[in-house]
């Protein structure tokens, strides 16, 4: 209080008689954090007291404002509005300024609503980014209004705000033509419409991803793919009404793509074949798609030369000839997960003798992978870091001891390798077990 007074007069104000206003942080961070740790290491070690007689006394904010801003600039939203904003009228001064508003993260915040939204939306026009994931109080009117207010948005996400329709995104689409990212995963209510007006208006849209927006459909990914050329990401999931057309849409109007998903989409090779005229395709994720055969892969990891990671899970018709393939052509190929394909060792062992690039290989759940598929590919490659054995059950433990030992520089995951590096990362964290003997 007494700080809060002293400080309403002036910029930058003379010494507080209580520099540290205390005050009850909600979850505590922002006491011992950097407001309060600032002053203090001030004080130390420059040897000023802060006595009541208050000659030698230094309050932080004598440091020039820049500084006071960084410090701020470390908190999160919620620290600097409902904390360190209530300090003094400097402090809220400093709060409000508008490099803090540039990009607002507000992901998970209950009490944020649409008032909230419309109040930064008319007082800050520049917001760039703005993360409302999470947030079930705003409303298609609040994003609507941010639109509005904010032409120069470039960056929108918002994941599991069911609540949000087409109105919020068609807005966004209508004011904001420099949307650059546009993350709506699991929004289920949205459709064709608000992609429509993305692709006539949003022409530098470059990553976007719309995983489990089950009402949008071909008509609108074909309308983005023709009206955004630049687009590099690309992220679907469990949409259940994209199928191959959209995939070829993308592939013939969006050139420069380079991340590519559509797990669990009904896409098949028909679809995928299409990627092949894809130059800078570098993470290529298929996994669960409805259909996909060995040929479509192969051709894809020889047109496509910069593919560095590749997801084939669960599918059946990946085999040992077409892994072979893989990590002969794969000329940057550094990520293979194969987790639940119809793989044998004789793939693992082809991976170590053809492949000088992959680094990451998951085999997880490929159940006739044993002991000779694991040791020759630990002895054989160059490059491999890690190799995914879960549930692969003909693999011994302590087959893998040995190799853990044998081959350090390898990551070896099994259910037993992987709690025992959590235990050690418990114990390096001061965690120790309880040995009392009652249970
Ligand atoms: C947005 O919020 C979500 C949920 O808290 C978080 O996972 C994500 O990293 C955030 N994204 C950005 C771009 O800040
Ligand atoms: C592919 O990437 C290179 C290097 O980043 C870039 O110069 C080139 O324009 C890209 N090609 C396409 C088709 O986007
Ligand atoms: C690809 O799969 C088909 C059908 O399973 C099979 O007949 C063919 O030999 C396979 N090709 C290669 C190169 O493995
Ligand atoms: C250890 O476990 C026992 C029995 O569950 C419990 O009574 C005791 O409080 C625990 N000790 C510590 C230090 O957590
Ligand atoms: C999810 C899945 O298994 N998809 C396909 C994998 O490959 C087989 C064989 O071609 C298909 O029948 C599956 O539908």
């Amino acid at each position: 209080q007494v700080c809060k007074r002293k400080c309403s007069q002036v910029q930058r104000c003379t010494p507080c008689k209580q520099p540290r206003c205390t005050f009850a942080a909600p979850d505590g961070r922002l006491e011992n954090g950097a407001a309060g740790g600032g002053g203090d290491a001030l004080n130390s070690e420059t040897g000023h007291t802060r006595d009541s007689d208050g000659t030698e006394q230094l309050s932080i904010n004598q440091l020039p404002s820049s500084i006071l801003l960084k410090v701020l600039s470390l908190l999160t939203v919620k620290e600097r509005c409902l904390c360190a904003s209530l300090v003094c009228k400097y402090w809220r001064d400093l709060c409000l300024d508008f490099q803090f508003w540039k990009r607002i993260d507000l992901s998970g915040l209950q009490e944020v609503n649409d008032d909230l939204l419309v109040k930064i939306a008319s007082r800050k026009q520049n917001v760039r980014e703005i993360n409302i994931s999470d947030c079930r109080g705003i409303h298609d009117y609040g994003v609507s209004s941010l639109a509005s207010h904010c032409p120069g948005l470039q960056k929108y996400t918002a994941y599991r705000c069911k609540q949000l329709g087409d109105i919020s995104v068609t807005a966004l689409a209508t004011h904001c033509p420099l949307l650059v990212k546009v993350h709506v995963g699991n929004q289920d209510r949205l459709t064709d419409a608000p992609l429509i007006k993305l692709g006539a208006n949003c022409k530098e849209l470059k990553d976007i991803h719309l995983g489990q927006c089950y009402g949008i459909s071909d008509e609108g990914m074909i309308a983005l793919a023709q009206g955004c050329p630049k687009l590099q990401r690309l992220y679907l999931q469990e949409n259940k009404k994209v199928t191959d057309q959209s995939v070829r849409a993308v592939a013939e109007h969006c050139p420069e793509l380079q991340f590519v998903g559509f797990m669990g989409c009904p896409v098949t090779s028909k679809g995928v074949i299409h990627l092949t005229a894809l130059q800078n395709l570098s993470v290529l994720d298929l996994r669960h798609i409805s259909e996909l055969n060995n040929e479509t892969v192969m051709e894809v990891v020889r047109k496509c030369r910069k593919l560095s990671s590749l997801n084939l899970c669960l599918n059946w018709s990946i085999n040992d000839r077409c892994v072979e393939i893989i990590a002969k052509e794969g000329r940057s190929l550094k990520e293979l997960y194969l987790v639940s394909c119809k793989i044998t060792d004789h793939a693992l062992i082809a991976i170590g003798q053809y492949s000088s690039t992959i680094e990451t290989v998951d085999a997880g759940w490929c159940k006739d992978i044993t002991d000779k598929g694991a040791t020759q590919i630990a002895k054989s490659s160059r490059s491999l870091r890690y190799l995914g054995l879960m549930r692969c059950d003909k693999v011994n433990e302590e087959t893998v001891e040995r190799l853990v030992i044998q081959y350090p520089h390898i990551v070896f995951s099994t259910v037993m390798q992987d709690c025992k590096r959590t235990l050690e990362r418990a114990y390096q964290m001061g965690w120790s077990p309880n040995t009392s003997n009652s249970s």
